[in-house]
Parts: C-alpha cells; sequence; structure tokens
C-alpha cells in the first residue's frame, strides 16, 4: 500500500484500518480535535501535492474482480440513473450506472448560461426575484435529493433537493429534468435534511407522497430580526412540512436542539430528524458536551390535528402555523407531538430500512449506529413505553465516525465510516440479537476500503421497498491520488461496489464534480422523459415563423423570434438606446435533439430553446450599434450562420 504518491510509512502489519483508528483517535483526544475528524493520514504529507504520473496508492488485488462485467459498452445503455446533489454547486446532477458517465446537470439554485438558468425571465421567475427585477439569490447548496413516491416505490414524477445556504427547498420535474418551482421556508436558517412522505399518516386511500419534511440545523433568534443575538439558549429550530403540489410551507414544529438529515416511515405516521446538538452550542465544543444528542420522532397525524385545532403560533411575518414540539411541552406521551430519542454522540444521517420496520442513526463521534424500532415509536406515542430510549433495539459498534446508511434486500445495512475510510456491512438481525445480550451474534458481517473517507453512501433503490441489493454507491469526500492531479481543487470519487455477494466488491471509481452529498440510484425502467416540448404549454409561444415581430408600447419592446435551423425569424431588427428590450424565442424544430442556443454580444444574454420550446429575456438596450445575435448550440450544417442582428440606435 506504499507507493511513490504515498510518503507515510505505513507498516504493513499495523494495517491500515488501525493505522487510521490510531490518528483519529490521536486527533480527537487532543487540541486537535477538528483535524481528526477531516484528516485522512494521507493528507498529512507530500502525499497531497499530486506528482504527476504515479500509479494509485491502491491498485486493485489483481484477478479479485473480472471488471468487465461492469462495463457499459459503446452504444450501450446503462441500467440505473443515479441523481446526486451537487453541493455547493448549488445543482443536481444526473449520471449513469455502472458506467458512472454524466448526463446531465440540472441547474437549480446557481447560475448556468448553457440553459440560461438565471438568464430567461422563466427561470428568474422561478428562482425568485427582487423588486427591480434582480435574482434576489444566485447561490445554493443542494444536499439531498428525493424522489415522490407512490406506494412506497418512485413513482417517476419529482424529485425534491434542498438548499442550505437560503433555506430553500426546490422540486425537479422527473418527465423533462428541469426544475419547476423553488420556495423559500420561514424562519429557517441551514435547511439541511428532505424527505418527501411515503403515503398518508390518516387517509389509508392515498398511498403517495403529498408532504415534504424538512430538518433545519441552525438554530436561530425567532423571528431573527436583531433580537437575542448572542442568546444562543433563546434561539431555536423549525421542522417543516411542504406540501409536495404547491410546494407551499403547511405548518411547523419548534424543536428543542437542532435537526440535520430526515426521513420517513412507509406508512405514513412518522418523520425523523437526527439531533446533533441538543446542547443548542454555538460553538463546536460547545455542541460535543453530550454523551447523547437524539434522533426526534414527529407523529405526523396529531400534529394536523393539533394545527386544525389551532394550537398554533406563528413568527415574525410569516403566515405559517407553528406547533410547539418542545420536549417541556410533550411531556405526556399519549398527547405528545413529538418523541426524542435519546442516540449517541452527535449523530449525522438517519435512513429507514426497506421492510419499514427501522431507523439506522449513525453515531458519528461515537462508533455506532442505533437501531430504533418503528413500532416502539408507535407504542411510545400510545404511552406504552416508559422511556423514548426503549425504542432502541441495537447499538453494534461498527467502526469510526458512521455517517449514512443504506440497505439491501436481506436485512443487511450498509454504513460509510468517514475516520476509517471505509464501508461497514452489518446485519440487522444480528444486531438485534447482540444488543439483546447473544455473545455469538456478530453485527459485523464486511467491510471494504474506500478511498477516501466517505459522507453519504446509498445502494440502488435503498431509500423504497424494492431494494434490489445490487449496488452501492459511496460518494467520498476526498480522492487525492485516485484520479490524474488537477490542482489544488481535487475531483471527488463516486466509488461503485457490488453488494450482491457475500462480500462487498470494488468495481469502479468515478470522478465527480465537487461536490455530492447524496444521490439516488433508479433503475431505467422507472423514469419515463419527454423528448420534445409541447409548443402550446407555453402562452407566449411564437407559433408561425411570419408572427416574427417588433412590437413597441412607449420605450418597452418586444421582439417575437423563431428559431429554425438554420436560421431564426427574423434576419435584424431595430430598437433604440435606453429601450427595455424583451426577446420571445420559440424554437419551431420538432426534431428531438435538435436545440438552438440565443446569445447577444455584450449583453449577457445566453440561453437555449429545446424543440418546440419557448423562453424569453428582458434587458436594457443601454449600449447602440450592431450586435450579432448568434445561436450558440451546434444544430445544424449552417450552424454557423445561423444569426441575425440587433440594431440598436444611438
Ligand atoms: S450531509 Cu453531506 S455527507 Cu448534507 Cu447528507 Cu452527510
Ligand atoms: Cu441553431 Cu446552432
Ligand atoms: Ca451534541
Amino acid at each position: 500500500m506504499n507507493t511513490p504518491n504515498n510518503k507515510i510509512a505505513i507498516p504493513r502489519d499495523l494495517g491500515r484500518r488501525n493505522f487510521l483508528n490510531k490518528t483519529a483517535i490521536a486527533g480527537l483526544a487532543g487540541a486537535g480535535l477538528s483535524a481528526g475528524l477531516v484528516a485522512c493520514n494521507k493528507t498529512a504529507g507530500p502525499a497531497a501535492t499530486g506528482s504527476p504520473a504515479v500509479a494509485a496508492s491502491e491498485p486493485a488485488k489483481s484477478g479479485a474482480v473480472d471488471y468487465s462485467a461492469y462495463e457499459v459498452h459503446p452504444g450501450q445503455l446503462d441500467t440505473y440513473y443515479s441523481f446526486s446533489s451537487g453541493g455547493h454547486s448549488g445543482e443536481v446532477r444526473i449520471y449513469g450506472l455502472p458506467s458512472g458517465r454524466l448526463f446531465k446537470r440540472i441547474p437549480v439554485f446557481n447560475i448556468d448560461c448553457l440553459v440560461g438558468w438565471g438568464i430567461t425571465n422563466e427561470s428568474k421567475k422561478i428562482m425568485g426575484t427582487n423588486a427591480d427585477g434582480s435574482l434576489k439569490y444566485f447561490t445554493g447548496d443542494t444536499h439531498h435529493v428525493h424522489p415522490s413516491y407512490t406506494d412506497g416505490t418512485y413513482n417517476g414524477k419529482h424529485l425534491f433537493v434542498n438548499d442550505k445556504i437560503h433555506g430553500r427547498i426546490a422540486r425537479v420535474r422527473l418527465d423533462t429534468m428541469e426544475c419547476d418551482k423553488i420556495t423559500e421556508l420561514p424562519n429557517v436558517q441551514g435547511f439541511h435534511g428532505i424527505f418527501p412522505d411515503k403515503r398518508d399518516p390518516v387517509d389509508e386511500k392515498i398511498n403517495y407522497t403529498t408532504r415534504v419534511f424538512c430538518g433545519n440545523e441552525f438554530h436561530i433568534p425567532q423571528p431573527n430580526d436583531g433580537r437575542d443575538l448572542n442568546d444562543p439558549t433563546k434561539y431555536f429550530c423549525l421542522f417543516t412540512c411542504i406540501d409536495a403540489e404547491t410546494l407551499e410551507p403547511r405548518w411547523q414544529v419548534k424543536v428543542d436542539g437542532n435537526m440535520d438529515l430526515v426521513a420517513t416511515s412507509y406508512d405514513g405516521k412518522l418523520a425523523c430528524s437526527n439531533q446533533y446538538n441538543m446542547e443548542n452550542g454555538a460553538h463546536y465544543e460547545d455542541m460535543m458536551s453530550l454523551e447523547r444528542d437524539s434522533c426526534i420522532f414527529f407523529n405526523i397525524a396529531r400534529i394536523e390535528a393539533a394545527v386544525k385545532a389551532g394550537k398554533t403560533f406563528f413568527i415574525g411575518k410569516s403566515k405559517v402555523p407553528v406547533v410547539d414540539g418542545t420536549k417541556s411541552a410533550n411531556a405526556d406521551p399519549k398527547t405528545a407531538l413529538t418523541c426524542y430519542v435519546p442516540t449517541p454522540k452527535n449523530p449525522h444521517g438517519v435512513n429507514a430500512s426497506p421492510d419499514g420496520k427501522y431507523y439506522a442513526c449513525s453515531g458519528k463521534l461515537s462508533p455506532t449506529a442505533t437501531l430504533i424500532e418503528h413500532a416502539l415509536v408507535l407504542k411510545w406515542f400510545d404511552g406504552e413505553l416508559k422511556e423514548p430510549r426503549d425504542t432502541v433495539v441495537a447499538e453494534p459498534e461498527i467502526g469510526l465516525g458512521p455517517l449514512h446508511t443504506g440497505f439491501d434486500n436481506k436485512g443487511n445495512a450498509y454504513t460509510t465510516l468517514f475516520l476509517d475510510s471505509q464501508i461497514v456491512k452489518w446485519n440487522l438481525e444480528a444486531a438485534i440479537k447482540s444488543f439483546k445480550g447473544d455473545k455469538a451474534a456478530k453485527p459485523v458481517v464486511d467491510r471494504i476500503d474506500v478511498q477516501y473517507q466517505p459522507g453519504h453512501g446509498f445502494t440502488s433503490m435503498g431509500e423504497t421497498k424494492n431494494a434490489d441489493g445490487k449496488f452501492f454507491l459511496s460518494d467520498n469526500k476526498f480522492s487525492k491520488d485516485r484520479f490524474l492531479p488537477v490542482g489544488p481543487l481535487h475531483p471527488e470519487t463516486a466509488q461503485l461496489i457490488d453488494i450482491s455477494g457475500d462480500k462487498m466488491k470494488l468495481v469502479a471509481d468515478h470522478s465527480v464534480y465537487s461536490e455530492p452529498h447524496d444521490s439516488i440510484i433508479i433503475p431505467r425502467e422507472l423514469i419515463r422523459t419527454r423528448q420534445v416540448y409541447d409548443i402550446n404549454e407555453f402562452p407566449n409561444a411564437v407559433k408561425d415563423a411570419k408572427e416574427c415581430r417588433v412590437e413597441r408600447k412607449g420605450k418597452k419592446v418586444t421582439v417575437y423570434l423563431t428559431s429554425q435551423a438554420p436560421t431564426f425569424g427574423l434576419r435584424e431588427w431595430t430598437v433604440k438606446k435606453g429601450d427595455e428590450v424583451t426577446i420571445i424565442l420559440t424554437n419551431l424544430d420538432k426534431v428531438e435533439d435538435l436545440t438552438h442556443g440565443f446569445a447577444i454580444p455584450n449583453y449577457n444574454i445566453n440561453f437555449i430553446v429545446n424543440p418546440q420550446e419557448t423562453k424569453s429575456v428582458t434587458f436594457k438596450a443601454d449600449k447602440p450599434g450592431v450586435y450579432w445575435c448568434y445561436c450558440t448550440n451546434f444544430c445544424h450544417a449552417l450552424h454557423l450562420e445561423m444569426r441575425s442582428r440587433m440594431l440598436v440606435e444611438a
């Protein structure tokens, strides 16, 4: 394991895992705690400088894996889609698996000049604008992507994604793979976890997603208007329920502590979130003083009854009703809206098992995963259990820095170990037996090294009742020496692991642009896309090249334009300096894949129109002169000739 690229000696007999453990423990014990949490041994030395043309540090043990079995040959299609968050790029990405080929980047909270997201009037309207028409926000941080459900599996309708920075939720249509709605959550800073419900808690007939639940990580004064600035004991967090159809907030719950990731039950009754800052600390050391924080459970039917009964309050200017879910207000389990299950220590990640029976909550600073039984949480709400902690049915020791868990279809869990830089496979039944005192039961059944330090990990269909036990993808936080060096910002590694056998097999390294957090893996059969728009979807469509014209109302000028390879509907048009110009462009081409672009030099205008699509832009013609408006998207043998002139009179 010691290559020229890795100058730190790791004695073979000590083993990589032990070495990592000791580094991590040393880091945790001393003042270098934060270093211990981020540093893998390989960052410390010259290894990180990326000398070119050296072999990766951990060549696969030859002969162990037949990689050709996972190849996707030219002309072949992948069997899975992977939808991935793009972290602080603010976008969502679509990959094919097993190939790891990148198909599409869906701009959501970011500006994207390829498609014109944040540039066209239509996208600006979705993103939200200030009174002067400028974008309210143009940055985002997408962490979690989860599709809508019907009957416990994906229905191919929508994908929901969060923006941690500005507390927004976005929806992506899965037929066009474009964002169609964005909502800002009131009084929420650091919106982290997100999860759609899988059925209605009361109405048996509703077996599909109608709500999306949102966790809130950063506690703030409420309302955050300058009061209680430096008194964190007065800050609090809100759990938000969003209507999946309108994307409007339905209600919020005030909680103790913070919330991180979110999971929902298969019967629709519960949503839950791991909480790492029950201390309400404002500094990291304050956030680690408790041995146990918690995993909070929300009784959805009771919360909605309380909202209906008007047992609510409002915060600041927000009209969204808030109920009190704090511990002190929910002491009686029989009427409680929330249940705080104590879990060690600064937990990260909570995931529901495909059989609907359990939630696995990772310890992060504890080497354990806590397994909570769904039926027991319901029992607690019925007053039949003494303590919330009685809902815990297992707490196996699985390794250092456990974060996220995926499941297969054979009762096994796969948890990412950030500090150990491994994926650990553990068996739920064995963990439960061991917790009951069965010394023969061994929860951990396999481990595999990943390169390096995984954050999220997820299994194919593992968040549905149809988990298929085929693949696990490890979204790692560091790639170090796995790819050709590309300067200080490394790509990340997404490593594909075959989990169909007893032993996990690493079958591919995929490079991914920073920084995916969460992804989901869906068989291609569940996705049905549209390849061409219907021109009638766009009320402002210019349906015929003969309709192209310029209309003036005072200083407002509207240019009606079409594109049809290799021409635009107007060869030239004239406006006056100071005019507010709106260009409406319809792509009349009906052929699949025939997209045109439209750019205006010096005016910062650049967007595309897909077949039969209409988009518009508005700008001030403040620079007299001749401007060649040209097609940016290669469309035809005469693509370069596809241009027209905007003449701006002085
Ligand atoms: S958090 Cu990123 S690795 Cu946002 Cu899902 Cu755990
Ligand atoms: Cu139209 Cu290039
Ligand atoms: Ca804590």
